[in-house]
């Protein structure tokens, strides 16, 4: 049995290591890339969602985020890589539509967005809020971003709202949450999104003259905020999750080996909605079904004694 050490690094060290199992998630994925079940109406996709450990649940608690390396086979890496640079902008087509529902993300989805009695075979029990990827070459500036690269979270983390970060009942609840699949090398300090570790759960606002803005831009802390952030390196195919009340930004892109290829997909509770869709009605029904109710309404009461459970015109998220 081999395992991938899971590392949360900064430039200089390892800060914790966590593991996973590797040969379970290469099965796993060997398994996907032998079927096509994008063009299948099977409800359930090829594979079983990996659940999510008690260490990986307490180093998302404590950081705010994860980094699993190494999820995606070199091949599979290489296919929705040159996806990406073919033009795809989400990942809704081709090979990259497997992001959607990966196994390796899907268990953990279910744990710090639903609650088990929603976890069901014939639905996932959280919604997709939508998808984009980006290409940053050698020499890009995050200052190309309509952000310029602010540190910034959903809602500052001391409002209380439906996108915010909680826990009770020893249970998680992400709020928006990001998953970045990385299809390139990303070495830390060379432009990957950087993360302030903790921020998720800060009582005290980041200093800025507006508590309800949601970057940290006219905060006198603005430089020590970023010196505190952590950063990653991970090999491609690794994909990072984090929630989006953590504070986090985007980095110039130094790494002059190799651009950055990322696919950017958001996840919430199939209750809350915080992105407009831009998805089309044809495009979702060429999903597996089960991959099709990711994008179903938004809502858990009445609507008929089958609930909301599956992806129809009429079900749907706008
Ligand atoms: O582009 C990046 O690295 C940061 C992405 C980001 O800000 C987000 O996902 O909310």
């Amino acid at each position: 049995m081999s395992w991938a050490v899971l590392l949360n690094t900064d430039e200089m060290s390892v800060i914790m290591p966590v593991l996973i199992q590797q040969t379970t998630l290469g099965r796993k994925m060997a398994k996907s890339e032998s079927k096509t079940p994008i063009e299948t109406k099977s409800m359930q996709t090829a594979d079983k969602a990996i659940p999510m450990t008690d260490e990986q649940k307490f180093f998302f608690d404590l950081h705010g985020w994860i980094l699993l390396p190494s999820v995606l086979s070199t091949t599979e890496t290489k296919e929705m890589r040159s996806e990406v640079y073919a033009g795809a902008k989400q990942s809704y087509d081709g090979a990259l539509q497997r992001l959607l529902d990966h196994p390796a993300i899907v268990g953990i989805l279910s744990e710090i967005l639903s609650e088990e009695p929603f976890v069901r075979d014939d639905c996932y029990s959280f919604r997709c809020e939508g998808s984009f990827t980006t290409i940053r070459p050698p020499g890009w500036s995050k200052l190309e971003r309509g952000d310029m690269g602010l540190p910034h979270v959903v809602r500052p983390p001391q409002q209380a709202n439906p996108m915010r970060y909680q826990v009770a009942g020893e249970k998680i609840f992400s709020g928006l949450t990001r998953v970045v699949w990385e299809l390139e090398e990303v070495k830390a300090g060379q432009g990957g999104t950087s993360f302030l570790s903790g921020s998720h759960k800060s009582f005290f606002n980041y200093g800025g003259p507006d508590p309800f803005r949601p970057n940290i831009s006219e905060s006198p802390w603005e430089s020590s905020m970023r010196e505190a952030m952590s950063e990653y390196s991970c090999p491609a195919g690794s994909v990072v999750i984090f929630t989006e009340s953590l504070i986090h930004a985007a980095n110039d892109w130094t790494n002059p080996k190799n651009p950055r290829c990322a696919v950017f997909n958001c996840y919430n509770s199939v209750w809350a909605q915080w992105h407009k869709l831009n998805l089309s009605h044809e495009k979702i029904k060429t999903m597996p079904l089960k991959r099709q109710s990711l994008f179903r309404g938004t809502w858990a009461i009445g609507g008929g004694p089958s609930g909301n459970h599956q992806y129809s015109q009429e079900n749907r998220t706008w």
